[in-house]
């Protein structure tokens, strides 16, 4: 064997190994089930200094507030280093008000089922709370007020609205008037306000299992799990539920490493899941 050729295995095998570790880490932290394979369906890891157009619209409100801020794309932005930095600030243009941003991808991405993962690093000042969310797709509708959460839910994978070790999951469904209902769940995690974590959904057709670190911290079928695809949201939102934006040093913000989802197929490639038809529910629980 000449020296070269055996460089050159050298290097396939030095290449082999690294792609085989690359993909060993990226796996949800669920086990498919007997004859499934997980596959990832989209993926972010917010490289460059352009959020991808492809992937994702960067929200912008010229004029009608949402809450107390503005979705400000200024606000959504890559600091070229592999994170997405999501800012609150003070506004610029309107007196008293606050901006920050919003990112999602009605437009370009949508699910039903799966695993659904983002990686961030919490904001450290109070007066508004980060999210990585899913809204329903058509054929969902979060307005409907029939079949429960089943033709459409709000998925809030996590809510960070406190600057303890508190993580809040929750589900809201038959609109958000009066028939609205919601079901949530608030985790503790010591020591979140450090570092990077990890956020995740389970989504089956018979249950939503939540994920911190790859822990499970909540298991639920509140409302009749949804059958619809949804399309994804990160954002951070101003309002007391957050705190008095008053007492915050600004600007601020929370980062993104990743966002990650994994679709659950068959050997022959078939989607495994299979979805529910949609029944009235049996109890407001
Ligand atoms: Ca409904």
């Amino acid at each position: 064997m000449t020296a070269s050729f055996t460089m050159i295995l050298m290097l396939v095998g030095i290449q082999a190994f690294g792609q085989t570790e690359a993909k060993k880490a990226i796996v949800p932290p669920v086990t498919p089930s007997e004859g499934n394979v997980w596959k990832l369906t989209f993926v972010d890891e917010f490289e460059g200094t352009v959020i991808d157009p492809n992937l994702w619209t960067v929200r912008h409100h010229n004029r009608t507030p949402r809450k107390n801020n503005f979705w400000h794309r200024e606000c959504a932005v890559l600091d070229g280093d592999g994170l997405l930095r999501v800012i609150t600030r003070t506004s610029t243009e309107r007196q008293g008000w606050h901006d920050t941003a919003c990112i999602e991808t009605q437009k370009t991405f949508t699910q039903r089922f799966g695993y659904y993962e983002i990686r961030a690093e919490m904001q450290s000042q109070p007066g508004f709370w980060s999210a990585f969310w899913a809204m329903p797709a058509p054929p969902g509708n979060i307005s409907s007020t029939r079949f429960g959460a089943m033709d459409g839910a709000e998925l809030d994978i996590f809510e960070k609205n406190t600057l303890d070790d508190d993580v809040q999951h929750a589900l809201h469904w038959d609109g958000y008037g009066q028939d609205h209902k919601s079901a949530g769940h608030r985790a503790s995690v010591p020591g979140v306000m450090e570092g990077f974590h990890t956020f995740g959904l389970l989504w089956t057709p018979d249950e939503y299992v939540f994920y911190v670190d790859g822990k499970e911290t909540w298991r639920t079928r509140a409302g009749g799990v949804a059958q619809v695809p949804v399309y994804l949201k990160i954002s951070s939102e101003i309002g007391d539920w957050g705190g008095d934006i008053t007492q915050a040093e600004l600007p601020d913000e929370f980062r993104v490493d990743y966002v990650r989802v994994w679709q659950l197929y068959t050997e022959d490639g078939q989607v495994a899941y299979t979805p529910k038809p949609f029944v009235e529910p049996e109890s407001a629980d």
